[in-house]
């Protein structure tokens, strides 16, 4: 790809639906009007779908399914929350690729990739990554605040990405503590946190997420058909990846502030509120330790209480729960 490419194809989206000359383009970019058209053509056959017309220049109508980041990086640019971003078109997994960049950096970043062929969740359990139908990406954040926090960060953003998720669809969307977001009894997202740390203090804190963004119900695998969702199927039409992307981070922000500068005890209310687990009898597994029980409250900590079968009460600060 071109180095202009970037730039001409954040030019296009930006002036859409209007034409652009390849004069102005040419101008902007220092570059001739020669240059300007191998890139369009180049773009077109990666798919991006331009119109071209005598006098009138270069419209675009859409772009395919993947990540420019000449269009992520005015997202990142308005948001102070990201030194560098890094865009791909497949990786192992985000989170991989996260730690190994970790190494002698100090920024924080953004990882984003098209596909994922070992994205994984908790406990090393496969995460389905669908080349350019979902998000997947890493934050690699450098919060300076002592390790018992670490904990709450999964809470605070859980509201972010719910709520994000919330303005495009027209459904219900609900947090899973601690890890997931659902739609009715289907999971639209999964995210992780991990952090790395030495004997003084925070590094970083790794937080991946997988949002099922442009699946139809056919894009899932038979395994998980039953129980994924995706946001489209709950909006009015395809979703535009930066749209969502731009709410998604914007939301993400606004908690991450809120997790530096509050107590848990002032999102509690609205936690439980979003939370989709109250009142029925679940399966608990905390470590090996399997048990049936209710939950029945979050409390100032953010630990999950659960009143078994026997009317014990456990105070979880993550488990594995069955829906
Ligand atoms: P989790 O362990 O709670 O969820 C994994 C389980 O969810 C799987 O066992 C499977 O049943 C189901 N599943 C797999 N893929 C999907 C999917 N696309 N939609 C719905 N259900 C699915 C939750 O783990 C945390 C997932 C984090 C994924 C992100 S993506 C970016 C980053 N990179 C990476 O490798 N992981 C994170």
């Amino acid at each position: 790809m071109s180095k202009y490419s970037q730039d001409v194809v954040r030019m296009l989206y930006e002036n859409q639906p209007n034409y652009i000359s390849g004069q102005y383009i040419a101008d902007q970019l220092n570059i001739s009007r020669a240059g300007v058209k191998k890139v369009i053509d180049q773009l077109k056959h990666d798919g991006c779908d331009i119109k071209s017309m005598n006098h009138k220049g270069h419209q675009l109508n859409s772009l395919p399914d993947q990540w420019y980041s000449g269009i992520v990086q005015p997202i990142i640019n308005q948001l102070e929350l990201f030194d560098q971003l890094e865009v791909y078109r497949t990786v192992d997994s985000t989170q991989l690729k996260a730690k190994k960049a970790l190494v002698d950096n100090k920024d924080s970043f953004l990882i984003l990739s098209d596909e994922q062929t070992e994205g994984r969740g908790r406990f090393n359990r496969y995460w389905s990554s669908s080349k350019g139908k979902g998000l997947w990406m890493s934050l690699v954040l450098r919060p300076n605040v002592p390790f018992s926090l670490i904990p709450k960060f999964n809470l605070f953003i859980a509201l972010g990405i719910r709520d994000a998720i919330q303005h495009f669809s027209k459904d219900r969307v609900s947090i899973k503590w601690p890890n997931d977001i659902y739609i009715g009894h289907k999971k639209i997202c999964g995210f992780l946190t991990e952090m790395v740390a030495n004997y003084d203090a925070i590094e970083a804190i790794i937080c991946g997420i997988g949002i099922n963004m442009n699946h139809t119900e056919s894009d899932f695998s038979d395994e998980i058909r039953h129980r994924a969702t995706s946001v489209r199927l709950y909006a009015d039409s395809k979703m535009n990846r930066y749209d969502f992307l731009k709410v998604l981070l914007s939301e993400i922000h606004k908690r991450y502030k809120q997790f530096l500068n509050k107590p848990f005890e002032t999102i509690r209310e609205e936690y439980i509120e979003a939370t989709n687990m109250w009142h029925r009898q679940l399966v608990f597994t905390e470590n090996d330790h399997q048990f049936i029980g209710e939950a029945v409250d979050i409390d100032q900590d953010g630990f999950l209480l659960v009143k078994d079968d026997k009317g014990n009460l456990h105070q979880l600060m993550s488990a594995d729960i069955d829906l």
